[in-house]
């Protein structure tokens, strides 16, 4: 079992190196008890240090890890969640500067906004789309703060699964009319068609991502809330961000998010 300071230990190294953007060692090697339940506290007092030190609320919650792909490439057997602080997000068309980062890339999904309470348990795809007020194009920045996005799901976890910013796309669509497994993206950078992919590759469907948070979240008494933003995991594999890089992310009948990176 952590003792209470070495969760704050653990919290406080992953949030100095966010802020002096350098990168650290994963934590199991160090701390081998340190399981799944034992990294979510981790998180919960990473997040309460950046709401104190930076002045900022929770806005929502994000998912990450969520494509069978992704999932065998890290050796992971299931998702993680994350908390978006009002302070990651980013709107269309602010430079983003890459200094901010260590080792950034980028991800298309799906943003759910919620226009009422989403809690467990035994929530389904059903109730989350009944939840859901508007999707709209999002990206996700993410950067982990350990050496080489090299992680288990425990330190991934305890790095509020590696997020760092966000953009919502500025229109904003009820869920109903769409088949959000079938919905088709191209991510393009610099002009190139980098990836591609569909709401399918989100656990078979995005809101099925939201519904396995939601209902993990029960355990802990937490819900997601009115007006909270979920993204919902990424349709396609994370892409390298450089200086100069100008990204889009199209997706079929709710248009285009961008993102261009500066110095
Ligand atoms: O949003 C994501 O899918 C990232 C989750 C953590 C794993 C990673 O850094 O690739
Ligand atoms: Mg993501």
């Amino acid at each position: 079992m952590l003792k209470t300071h070495v969760i704050d230990e653990i919290a406080n190294e992953l949030y100095k190196a966010e802020k002096h953007r350098y990168s650290i060692d994963k934590f199991v090697d160090k701390y081998p008890e340190m399981n799944e339940e034992l990294a979510y506290k981790v998180q919960e007092r990473l997040i309460e240090i950046k709401c104190n030190e930076e002045k900022t609320k929770r806005v929502g919650r994000k998912l990450g890890l969520t494509s069978k792909a992704k999932q065998v490439m890290m050796g992971v057997h299931e998702p993680s969640y994350g908390v978006l602080l009002e302070s990651m997000q980013l709107f269309e068309g602010d430079p983003i500067s890459i200094s901010s980062f260590i080792h950034a890339k980028l991800e298309p999904e799906l943003a759910f906004i919620f226009g009422k309470e989403l809690k467990g348990p035994h929530v389904t795809v059903a109730d989350v789309l009944a939840a859901t007020e508007y999707i709209a194009p999002a990206l996700e920045i993410i950067d982990s703060r350990f050496q080489g996005f090299s992680f288990t799901l425990p330190d991934a976890v305890a790095d509020n699964s590696s997020s760092s910013r966000f953009i919502i796309g500025e229109r904003f669509f009820s869920p109903e009319q769409f088949d959000l497994r079938l919905m088709g993206m191209v991510f393009k950078k610099n002009g190139e068609v980098v990836a591609t992919g569909a709401g399918a590759a989100v656990m078979g469907h995005p809101a099925r991502a939201i519904a396995w948070m939601v209902n993990k979240l029960f355990k802990e008494g937490q819900s997601v809330q009115p007006g909270e933003v979920v993204l919902s995991g990424s349709l396609s594999g994370a892409v390298t961000i450089a200086e100069g890089d100008h990204f889009s992310a199209c997706f079929d009948r709710i248009g285009t998010v961008e993102a261009v990176f500066t110095e």
